[in-house]
């Protein structure tokens, strides 16, 4: 095997969910965010799309991660056209993080309608409980995750609109979490023949490293057979997460087994959520495969790194 092939290993009993774990018809289970509760169930909140298309997410626990999934008898969020209209079409790829200093959970996800998909931002303390702030990011943007702290007295959030200059990945500062402003881009899609040449988003939200924030990032590449979704890595710099310190240049991990190459989507890894092992050094990676099922794959954070400095380009300077 070459390093290439093990920089991010594979659970051998993937998929770890599917539509058919569910106890009523659904189509798809895919793109979960994930997070560890402080009692170390890892809670995985799944993006379930049913018969009609529409998406609503649900909550999963287990208490090693990998097996026994337990899902929560009712959903977490199912989409309120009513009060809500810019869910019409569903809710779809969470990503959770931390935030330590409102004792809360911030999920932010994407809002999908009519008028296109936007970013909106829902709160919890403990899974059970939800209160909606709305949409924070308007469309056309999805691939949204906060940072779990501030820097200067603002939050910082990573998203990923799509406009007239490509789909990139954008930096937005706020007080409050409502009001969101000083936007800038942070990384572009690179062009031509590359793998993430079509677009690129945010996979799980940001992993704090001693070298800098990890960020794992979707990478497209258009052919004639369809788009390809593969991940890449990055890594911002902890003092200051607008710099991009570093930018592999070959993709980590891509679809290769059958149930990531046949599918609803063929051809897709989508990773939305990750959580930290015990030992801080690994990091389980929860990603949709082919838009069908929750597979989980295993990354040796220093081993990452290690290979990003002999596999990155240089970050080109980003301009507007
Ligand atoms: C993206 C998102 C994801 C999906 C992926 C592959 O644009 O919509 O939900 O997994 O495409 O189809």
């Amino acid at each position: 095997m070459k390093p290439q092939d093990q920089l991010v290993r594979r659970y051998e009993g993937n998929p770890i969910l599917t539509a058919a774990d569910w106890p009523h018809t659904v189509n798809a289970v895919l793109n979960a965010g994930a997070v560890r509760l402080s009692d170390g169930t890892t809670l995985l909140l799944c993006r379930v799309e049913d018969r009609r298309g529409i998406s609503s997410l649900w909550a999963v626990r287990s208490a090693d991660g990998v097996s026994d999934w337990r899902i929560d008898p009712e959903p977490a969020l199912l989409p309120d056209p009513q009060e809500h209209p810019e869910e019409a079409w569903g809710v779809e790829d969470p990503r959770i993080v931390r935030l330590e200093e409102l004792g809360r959970y911030a999920i932010t996800y994407t809002a999908y309608s009519q008028a296109g998909p936007a970013v909106s931002l829902l709160l919890t303390p403990d899974f059970r409980s939800y209160q909606r702030v709305g949409v924070v990011m308007p469309p056309a943007d999805k691939n949204a995750a906060l940072l779990p702290v501030r820097y200067d007295g603002r939050w910082l959030m990573l998203h990923r609109p799509d406009i007239h200059s490509g789909s990139n990945i954008w930096l937005s500062e706020s007080p409050d979490l409502i009001h969101w402003g000083r936007h800038r881009l942070l990384l572009a899609a690179r062009r031509g023949a590359w793998w993430d040449a079509a677009k690129i988003g945010l996979g799980p939200p940001l992993v704090r490293t001693e070298r800098g924030w990890l960020m794992f990032y979707h990478g497209v590449r258009i052919t004639a057979a369809g788009a390809l979704y593969r991940v890449g890595v990055a890594l911002l710099d902890v003092d200051d997460p607008r710099k991009v310190l570093m930018r592999g240049d070959e993709w980590v991990f891509g679809p290769s087994e059958r149930y990531e190459r046949e599918g609803d989507v063929g051809g897709v890894v989508f990773p939305c959520g990750c959580v930290l092992g015990s030992d801080s050094e690994t990091l389980d990676l929860y990603y949709g495969a082919a838009d069908t099922s929750i597979g989980l794959a295993r990354v040796s954070i220093p081993v990452l790194l290690d290979w990003l400095e002999t596999h990155s380009s240089e970050p080109a300077p980003q301009s507007f």
